[in-house]
C-alpha cells in the first residue's frame, strides 16, 4: 500500500518531517541514499504506543555495530565501509523450501512501521520507529520442517568492514532465536527506520528486531537465516558465556555480573529510568517462558 506522507505523518507522535530533513542537513546526511531511499509503508496501528520517540540524532549516531568498529561513533562515521549493493538473504537448513531472497523479493512483502521500546545490555534504550515485516512471515514461505527448533542469524562478513580486521568477536556477528520466539508476531525484520530505509550505521539493509531482548540480539545487516535443530551459539556467548546467555530477555532483576540492569538511560536523557520486564513486552512474551527459571537460562 502507498501512503502519502500527510497519511503517515501524525504530529504529535511522529517526528516533524520539515525538522528530521533539517537535522539531516545539519549532520552532513542529504544526497548519501538513506534521505533518497524513502521507503513505502503503513502504519500497524497495534503498534503506536504513545511513547516519546528518541531524537534520530542520537538513534543514527550512536550505534554499536563492531563491524564498524567498537566506539559509538564509529558505525556512522565508517558507514561507507558497508557495501549493500545487490544483497541477499540466503534461507536454508530445516525447509523444505530453501531460498536465496533479495532486497526486491523483501521489500515486496508489506513493510510496516511500529514503534518499539529497545534496550541495549549496557544500560542505554530508546524508542524508535521502525519499519519490516514479521520474521514469521519470511519463515513461512520457506516452510520448515518439524526439525527446526532454532533460528541461526549471520551478519555480512568482508574484508572491507574496519571491526573484521581483528578479532574482537567471532566474525562473522551470529545471533539465535528458539523457533517460537522467531514465530512471534513481535519480532521483526527491519528494513528502515524514522520513515527512511536503514542507514548503514544502523544494520543496512535488512536487520533483526527483537524488542523483548537486549539489543545485541537484534543483529545487523544479515545474509543468512539458518533452520537448525539444535541451540546455536551467539558470537556473545563464545565471547564471554558467564556474561551473555542464549536467551537474553530484558529482565530488571537479574544483574548483569558487573552490573545492575534495574534502570536505563533513555538516550538523550540525563535521568535513568526504570527498566521494564521484559522491556515492557511481558503481556506479549512471558508465555513463551513460563516454567523457565529466568535467572538460569539468562
Ligand atoms: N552485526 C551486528 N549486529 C549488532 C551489533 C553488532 O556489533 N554487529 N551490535 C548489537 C548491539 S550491542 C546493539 S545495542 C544494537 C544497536 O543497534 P542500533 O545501533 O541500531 O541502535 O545492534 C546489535 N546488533
Ligand atoms: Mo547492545
Amino acid at each position: 500500500m502507498k501512503l502519502t506522507e500527510n497519511q503517515v505523518t501524525d504530529q504529535n507522535l511522529y517526528l516533524n518531517r520539515r525538522q528530521f530533513v533539517k537535522s539531516l542537513t545539519a549532520a552532513g546526511l542529504l544526497g548519501t541514499p538513506f534521505i533518497a531511499n524513502a521507503l513505502d509503508f503503513s502504519k500497524n496501528p497495534d503498534y503506536q504506543p504513545r511513547l516519546k520517540l528518541t531524537d534520530p540524532e542520537h538513534a543514527l549516531h550512536y550505534n554499536n555495530f563492531y563491524e564498524l568498529g567498537t566506539s559509538k561513533e564509529d558505525p556512522f562515521r565508517n558507514a561507507d565501509k558497508l557495501n549493500t549493493d545487490n544483497w541477499k538473504v540466503v534461507i536454508e537448513g530445516e525447509c523444505s523450501k530453501p531460498t536465496t531472497f533479495d532486497m526486491d523479493d523483501l521489500l515486496k512483502l508489506e513493510q510496516e512501521e511500529r514503534i518499539y521500546r529497545f534496550r541495549c545490555v549496557e544500560g542505554w534504550s530508546m524508542v524508535v520507529p521502525w519499519i519490516g515485516f514479521p520474521l514469521a512471515k519470511l519463515l513461512k514461505q520457506v516452510q520448515p520442517t518439524s526439525k527446526a527448533k532454532f533460528v541461526e542469524f549471520v551478519s555480512i562478513e568482508d574484508s572491507n568492514l574496519p571491526g573484521q580486521r581483528f578479532r574482537i568477536l567471532d566474525w562473522p556477528y551470529r545471533e539465535g532465536l528458539r523457533m517460537d520466539e522467531a514465530m512471534h508476531p513481535l519480532t521483526l525484520m527491519a528494513t528502515g527506520i524514522y520513515g527512511e530505509a536503514l542507514p548503514n550505521q544502523n544494520g543496512a539493509p535488512i536487520r533483526l528486531v527483537v524488542p523483548w531482548k537486549y539489543g545485541f540480539k537484534s543483529s545487523k545487516s544479515i545474509v543468512k537465516i539458518r533452520l537448525v535443530e539444535k541451540q546455536p551459539f551467539s558470537s556473545w556467548m563464545v565471547a564471554t558465556p558467564s556474561e551473555y546467555g542464549f536467551y537474553s530477555n530484558v529482565n530488571p532483576n537479574v544483574s548483569h555480573p558487573r552490573w545492575s540492569q534495574a534502570k536505563e538511560r533513555p538516550l538523550g536523557s540525563f535521568f535513568k529510568q526504570k527498566t521494564l520486564m521484559f522491556n515492557g513486552y511481558e503481556n506479549e512474551v512471558a508465555g513463551l517462558y513460563k516454567g523457565m527459571d529466568l535467572k538460569k537460562y539468562f
